[in-house]
């Protein structure tokens, strides 16, 4: 069952697993319309993690900033539609963790290799926070790193594992969290791969 690790941070381990071959065919179609890159900071680093996006908004990074927007700015396009399969999942997980009204508008596709890791930071470019954040893991293993609300708090550490489903609400949508540089091997769905999806209602 649900595993809280914080009041308002809940893991459905394997809770994606019985989809995992719907959610891989159902990617490649999406990064095959919008594939993966890498975003730039608006100070104009490369992120590490490469990136895509479906549904009505996509997470975008540029030396404009960071912001959700309707167009996939590689093609000048909307960004391909959320499967039902994606958005099915999310809205089941939301649920089991108590928001029955979730209902994402953006989904933010994250790959990364080995070595690839992700800073500490906050998720706050969404319009209202008292709706909740679902990650779904796929692939190989990765350690997450849970902070609190300042950057200086202590970070607590969990391992993500294939199948894993995360939903972040409450207390905790706005906690500092990372990922630790990603260690190699291998995954019979990824291959060499993490993938992260994280559902959001941005708009
Ligand atoms: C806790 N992704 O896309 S997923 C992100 O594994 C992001 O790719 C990581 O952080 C990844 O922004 C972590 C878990 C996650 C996602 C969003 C959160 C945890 C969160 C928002 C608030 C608190
Ligand atoms: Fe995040």
């Amino acid at each position: 069952g649900p595993e809280w690790i914080a009041p308002g941070a809940c893991i459905l381990r394997d809770f994606a697993s019985p989809y995992e071959r719907l959610l891989w065919q159902d990617l490649q179609a999406i990064v095959r319309q919008a594939p993966w890159r890498h975003m730039q900071t608006p100070g104009g680093q490369a992120i590490a993690v490469s990136m895509s996006n479906c549904g009505r908004l996509g997470w975008v990074s540029d030396r404009g900033g960071y912001r959700y927007q309707m167009e996939d700015p590689l093609s000048g396009i909307p960004w391909p539609v959320m499967p039902a399969s994606f958005e099915s999942l999310a809205i089941a997980a939301a649920a089991q963790a108590g928001f029955v009204q979730f209902r994402p508008d953006a989904c933010l596709l994250n790959r990364y290799e080995a070595g690839t890791k992700l800073g500490l930071h906050q998720d706050k470019d969404e319009q209202d926070f008292s709706q909740p954040i679902v990650s779904v893991s796929l692939g190989l293993p990765a350690t997450f790193l849970f902070g609190g609300l300042k950057r200086s708090d202590p970070v607590l550490r969990t391992e993500l594992y294939h199948g894993d489903v995360v939903v972040w609400g409450g207390p905790d949508r706005l906690r500092y969290h990372g990922i630790l540089p990603l260690k190699p091997g291998w995954h019979p769905l990824t291959g060499k791969l993490r993938i992260n999806l994280t559902f959001r209602v941005a708009g």
